[in-house]
């Protein structure tokens, strides 16, 4: 406050009243004694004899002190421009990777694992339940095996025949059933489970194979079934290696069955093929 007094009015006197002379005594420097003209009330002109040297001083510290000040606000200025730039910058750059994350999470494939009620690990469960499928006596209709979940939403009754959705079988026998398998699962219920893999995009059955090629995963694997080649056509299914009954009944209702298959080589090439095997199978995911 001082300074600002001493600096305003030393700058209007020198503005307003010109130096008439030095008056120099003693050991002061003649160059930094100013003689100024001031007013009083009575708009009588005194004078007094100012050191300027002083003066100056404070006005060097002043001036210094004010484009220190506008200098650092103008740096805080640009900095704080720079700094906010920076951020926005930075927060486009999260919100595009958490977009582009959120966006693998929301990716995701399905596929049917027959013969199981659960899913592999690192596969979300969508719902377990029964196979179903035509019968194997129908000529015509469905041919595709069906995962028929276990919590229905009934249809209205109808009084027109055209039953296609019967319940999936086993049908083994002591010298007809996948290697390793029980004869004891023949004529039981065939369970199965959809299954969601998250972050994958693409899934694939290999028939002939029980393990995956590089870069892919293996959901699970297993033997190739389909219907008895006497009876009317039904898909193919890659059925688990570790395949269960649905549950402990054995009636022989048939309906959609479920027959191991082997190979036949001619058309066929053996080798790679071998004559009269089990065919495996491996679902794959990527
Ligand atoms: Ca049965
Ligand atoms: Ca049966």
């Amino acid at each position: 406050m001082f300074l600002s007094i001493v600096a305003t009015v030393y700058s209007l006197s020198l503005l307003l009243f010109p130096v008439h002379g030095n008056t120099c005594s003693g050991d002061s420097n003649c160059e930094d004694i100013v003689t100024m003209p001031l007013l009083d009330g009575l708009r009588a002109t005194l004078k007094a004899d100012l050191d300027v040297k002083n003066m100056n001083d404070h006005l060097k510290t002043y001036i210094s002190l004010e484009i220190k000040k506008g200098f650092e606000n103008a740096m805080n200025d640009v900095m704080k421009q720079i700094v906010n730039k920076g951020i926005d910058e930075i927060n486009t750059t999260i919100i595009a990777a958490i977009q582009e994350n959120l966006a693998g999470i929301w990716k995701g494939v399905t596929y049917i694992r027959w013969g199981r009620k659960g899913c592999p690990a690192g596969a979300d469960m969508i719902y377990t339940g029964q196979v179903g499928g035509n019968a194997y006596s129908h000529k015509g209709g469905g041919v595709n095996y069906l995962c028929l979940p276990n919590d229905p939403e009934i249809g209205q009754h109808q009084p027109y025949d055209n039953d296609q959705v019967y319940g999936g079988e086993y049908e083994l026998g002591s010298s007809r059933k996948p290697s390793g398998w029980s004869e004891s699962m023949h004529n039981k219920e065939v369970p199965c489970s959809v299954c969601y893999k998250q972050r994958h995009s693409a899934v694939l059955i290999i028939p002939g194979r029980k393990t995956c090629y590089k870069g892919w995963n293996s959901e699970y694997h297993g033997y190739l079934m389909s219907d008895h080649y006497g009876h009317y056509k039904k898909d193919y299914a890659c059925v688990d290696i570790n395949a269960e009954p649905l549950d402990n009944k054995n009636g022989d209702e048939n309906g959609a069955l479920f027959y191991p298959i082997r190979t036949n080589c001619g058309s066929l090439r053996c080798p790679p093929y071998t004559n009269e095997a089990d065919v495996l199978c491996v679902v794959c995911t990527k």
